[in-house]
């Protein structure tokens, strides 16, 4: 007898396409636009995955916008959402880590939504095969194609999907277009398709890990170092067992590792870095995104992290995502130490 789980498979494309029935007033075009995305982020796993044996590992010699250094893939990874984005015909903008300006498409291939990107996060530690992964936004533009682009910086709440890819022992998507609902995906190297394996991806309210990069707690401002405090040398009283440490650098693997076990992640404000390190766009934005739509919370330390309202295209802002119970903590460390540090800039 055929067994029926393995005959009836959930594609990512089928998903979308069950999503667009549901909504009658859809015009299919984020289904569309969702190809490009799969069509991207496919591309930059078969580069991952041959990187080392046919030579793409490496600088390319050019320097971003954050003045850091490019690597091969980065350059390729950019230019094949780019290609993929624009070809759909469903995006006006985009922004890319890669890109310092704003990619503004070609009337002719004008839609009504805007993409940020970075497209291949945690790259500097690729060398070490370390998972890499790519983050995006997308966004709805309130006069469609014919949109300018003061319309990009609005506030977080205003996201229409967020998701990432993560290029690891298995290439796995995260998305989410809201509604309370997280979907991971797996890609069946076989037949080229993203398979829904994690439906309904919910995260513990409280969890046992912290991942954080320590090496900046020099750095740090009291509620921080509070926080972070806390959670080695618990009170008595809280009940609670010290918690473990996990920090790998790249932000799509200790995300996805926080939304399955649960925890904290965080990149805080510090005297170095007052607006901490990742990007609202295409950083903060998506990933605080699936994060509450998960049952989660992401906050500044004093703020809602989708109540932002970025000013520039690359602005930076402190982050710290997790369970409900786990932020009740940071925003208390916060609430009880008058010395932080917040803000966020270029
Ligand atoms: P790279 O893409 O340059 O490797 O940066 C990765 C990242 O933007 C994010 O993925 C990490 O969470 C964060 O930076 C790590 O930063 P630190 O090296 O300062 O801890």
């Amino acid at each position: 007898m055929t067994d029926h789980h393995k005959t009836n498979i959930m594609t990512l494309t089928r998903y979308m396409l069950e999503q667009q029935r549901k909504h009658p007033e859809a015009t299919g075009d984020l289904t569309i636009a969702m190809n490009g995305v799969q069509v991207g982020c496919k591309f930059v796993e078969s580069c991952v995955r041959k990187a080392r044996l046919v030579n793409l590992v490496g600088l390319a010699g050019n320097t971003n916008v954050q003045g850091e250094d490019q690597k091969k893939l980065d350059v390729l990874s950019n230019e094949m959402f780019v290609n993929a984005m624009m070809s759909s015909g469903k995006f006006a903008f985009m922004v890319s880590e890669e890109v310092d300006d704003i990619v503004v498409v070609p009337e002719e291939l004008r839609g009504k939504y805007c993409i940020t990107f970075d497209p291949l996060d945690g790259s500097s530690n690729i060398d070490a095969g370390v998972n890499v992964g790519t983050i995006f936004g997308i966004w709805r533009l309130p006069s469609g194609p014919q949109a300018t682009v003061d319309e990009i910086l609005v506030p977080g709440s205003e996201i229409v999907a967020g998701g990432y890819c993560m290029y690891g022992s298995s290439c796995n998507m995260v998305l989410t277009f809201g509604n309370n609902s997280v979907e991971g995906f797996t890609l069946d190297p076989a037949l080229g398709e993203f398979i829904l394996t994690h439906p309904n991806i919910r995260i513990p309210p409280r969890g046992k890990i912290y991942s954080v990069n320590e090496g900046n707690s020099l750095y740090w401002d009291d509620a921080t170092k509070a926080y972070f405090d806390s959670l080695k040398f618990p009170s008595p009283e809280s009940g609670l067992k010290p918690y473990s440490a996990r920090y790998i650098g790249s932000m799509v693997a200790d995300v996805h590792r926080t939304l399955l076990y649960g925890g904290v992640f965080a990149y805080p404000s510090d005297r170095k870095s007052r607006s901490g390190k990742l990007r609202i766009l295409y950083e903060s934005f998506p990933m605080a995104f699936i994060i509450e739509q998960a049952g989660g919370r992401a906050i500044t330390g004093i703020e809602r992290v989708l109540d932002l309202v970025p000013k520039h295209i690359h602005d930076r802002c402190p982050i710290f995502l997790g369970g409900t119970d786990d932020m009740a903590d940071v925003e208390a460390a916060f609430a009880n130490n008058s010395n932080w540090l917040n803000g966020t800039q270029k």
